[in-house]
């Protein structure tokens, strides 16, 4: 999968390709990465791509004309590592997306498609924003990470790029992971034990140590389905349990 970032601090993309997973990843060719400067397509010499806003108003706004450069040049990028095109070579399953307070927010519901992207082309705003008729002319989606303002769109991009890796195939050590985990199945997760068997004279849950294959699922899943109603009421009234699942829930009266 291609990802391009179009971001006037490329260097905080180490988190992504030097580390971790995502690192794998990419070291085996699952995964593209480039790192776009606006900077790069500046034509002053002081590589301009901030202005005063229109209108006045405290800070500085992202210019246009650097942005667009990049995400054009982030697009032939995207066709030169085989990105679909149609039959007028524009992208086709490649989105550029707006890491922005204002989009749609991420969820690991949105996130199972995503993985299905030939690419994305994730534009990381700074400063005040970005001048609205880039995003107009440019951008196909703003995708939020939650309800809160950051410094810049950058932490943003690493959050979805990571959480979109993580569901390639054979990325994951065990691809059975990626599937258990936390609202896969629409529930949080359930809690985790490894040795030692006490700690701080905390012992593991004997139906762990039992080896007994079916009562640990039944245990895990009652565990996952008391957590969400506890915690997440909101999920837990949006799922829908299996035949086993109900089974489960009202050997352990849980409704
Ligand atoms: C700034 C802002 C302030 C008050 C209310 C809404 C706001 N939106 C933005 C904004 O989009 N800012 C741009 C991107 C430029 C400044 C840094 N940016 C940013 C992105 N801050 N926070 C995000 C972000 C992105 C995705 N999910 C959560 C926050």
């Amino acid at each position: 999968m291609y990802f391009a970032v179009i971001s006037i601090m490329p260097d905080m993309f180490a988190a992504i390709s030097d580390f971790g997973i995502t690192s794998r990843a990419i070291a085996q060719g699952k995964v593209t990465l480039d790192c776009i400067n606006p900077r790069d397509f500046t034509s002053d010499n002081y590589r301009r791509i901030d202005e005063r806003p229109f209108g006045g108003g405290p800070g500085m706004v992202m210019m246009a004309e650097p942005l667009a450069k990049a995400i054009t040049q982030a697009k032939q990028l995207a066709k030169q590592h085989g990105c679909c095109v149609d039959s007028e070579q524009n992208l086709q399953n490649c989105p550029v997306v707006y890491l922005s307070p204002q989009g749609e927010t991420l969820t690991e519901g949105s996130v199972v498609p995503m993985a299905n992207y030939d690419g994305m082309i994730l534009l990381c705003g700074r400063y005040e924003g970005v001048d609205e008729r880039l995003l107009q002319k440019y951008v196909d989606r703003q995708i939020s990470i939650g309800d809160y303002v950051l410094t810049g769109g950058e932490l943003p991009a690493m959050v979805l790029m990571d959480s979109v890796i993580r569901r390639l195939p054979d990325v994951m050590g065990d691809d059975q992971s990626a599937q258990q985990d936390s609202f896969v199945d629409g529930l949080l997760d359930c809690p985790h034990y490894t040795k030692p068997t006490e700690f701080e004279g905390e012992s593991v849950p004997d139906v762990l140590l039992s080896g007994h294959h079916a009562n640990i699922a039944k245990w895990r899943f009652v565990q996952q389905a008391t957590r969400t109603k506890n915690l997440r009421p909101d999920l837990w009234q949006a799922f829908k349990p299996s035949k086993q699942q109900t089974k489960w829930l009202t050997a352990a009266n849980i409704d």
